[in-house]
């Protein structure tokens, strides 16, 4: 082949001319001529492609084979010359330690997160999604919240200002005003409109609240929604999945309380709380679902039960890893994330 005699003529010829180099311009028109775009190697590399398909592989690796040997003896030539800057494969100085290459990785909620979408995959739920800008039905009225009730206070709101409502005949305008959800609980009743009973869902995601913030109160945070419909489903229930999944996550048995609380969407209603330096930090709302709520998605309450729980991702994060104020997860401190 006469290509192959032609690589071994190249590397014969060029190991003379390296050796013979006494000075950067001789440097320079060498490579040139052994690695330039048109160097007789170039060629060979660049003709290998219309070769019969048996030369092809030898003759490929030969001819790289080659052009990293040249390379490498250029490279060696170079730092004998203590030559540097300049040409391009000057700034390469392989005498100069490696750089660390620094890799990102995921935000710690978005890692507890994915932990906490396995453990409930574990459990046979499915993981939903629902939008963030929400419209006011989904987030309060179909939740047996409706307009003026008291209740609203209990979720200051950010109000979008928008021209475009939200068309729909069935939807009133005050119902289809545009908000930043409070919570992920409208995911409930989006759910229940296009699904039948019975399912185990969750729907994780960001939530937003027009709130003065302190350590464990942020106006954007992160919420876990849960929600169990068939046609047993007790308190009881609850209890267990919750309990089950606090072990998961904690990877330890975890000592937690009910305390009753109101939430119109659910009768009755609990919060959950964790004991954490001394003091109970609620973790979560929680409770079996109202009739209501139930109506509003064309369930019959006399058929199906539910039970339906939103967790505070951040302090379930803020517990396990002992992290003293929620704001720091939204800071942005390289500082604080690198830790995770
Ligand atoms: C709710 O948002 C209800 N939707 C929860 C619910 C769902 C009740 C289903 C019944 C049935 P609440 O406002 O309490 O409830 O918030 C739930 C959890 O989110 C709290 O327990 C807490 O862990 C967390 N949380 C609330 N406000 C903040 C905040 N500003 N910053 C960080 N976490 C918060």
């Amino acid at each position: 082949m006469d290509i192959l005699k032609n690589l071994e003529e190249i590397k014969k010829l060029a190991h003379q001319d390296i050796e013979a180099i006494k000075t950067t311009e001789e440097f320079e028109k060498v490579r040139v001529k052994y690695l330039g775009r048109k160097s007789e190697l170039s060629l060979a590399l660049r003709s290998i492609k219309d070769l019969p398909i048996e030369e092809r592989r030898e003759v490929g690796f030969k001819a790289q084979k080659l052009k990293r040997a040249l390379e490498e003896l250029f490279l060696r030539k170079l730092s004998e010359l203590n030559v540097k800057g300049q040409m391009s494969m000057v700034s390469l100085d392989i005498t100069k330690p490696g750089k660390k290459i620094e890799l990102g990785h995921l935000h710690p909620l978005t890692k507890i997160s994915q932990e906490i979408k396995n453990i409930f995959i574990s459990l046979n739920f499915s993981v939903v999604d629902g939008p963030q800008v929400e419209i006011e039905r989904y987030n309060f009225d179909a939740l047996n919240i409706p307009a003026n009730h008291s209740a609203r206070d209990m979720w200051d709101t950010f109000w979008l200002q928008s021209s475009q409502k939200v068309s729909s005949s069935q939807l009133s305008a005050a119902s289809s005003r545009l908000l930043l959800r409070t919570h992920t609980s409208p995911v409930q009743i989006r759910y229940m409109e296009s699904h039948q009973p019975p399912f185990q869902i969750i729907a994780p995601g960001t939530v937003y609240r027009y709130e003065a913030t302190d350590a464990t109160h942020s106006f954007q945070f992160q919420q876990l929604e849960g929600l169990m419909v068939g046609k047993n489903i007790s308190f009881a229930n609850f209890k267990y999945v919750i309990s089950v999944f606090l072990e998961k996550f904690f990877k330890r048995k975890i000592e937690f309380i009910l305390r009753p609380n109101y939430y119109p969407f659910v009768e009755p209603g609990v919060d959950v709380y964790i004991k954490w330096k001394n003091r109970w930090l609620e973790v979560a709302g929680a409770g079996m679902v109202h009739p209501k709520v139930f109506e509003a998605a064309h369930y019959n309450p006399r058929e199906w039960q539910g039970f339906a729980f939103g967790f505070g991702l951040d302090r379930l994060a803020m517990i396990k890893y002992n992290i003293p104020d929620v704001r720091l997860f939204y800071s942005g401190d390289l500082r604080f994330i690198k830790q995770f």
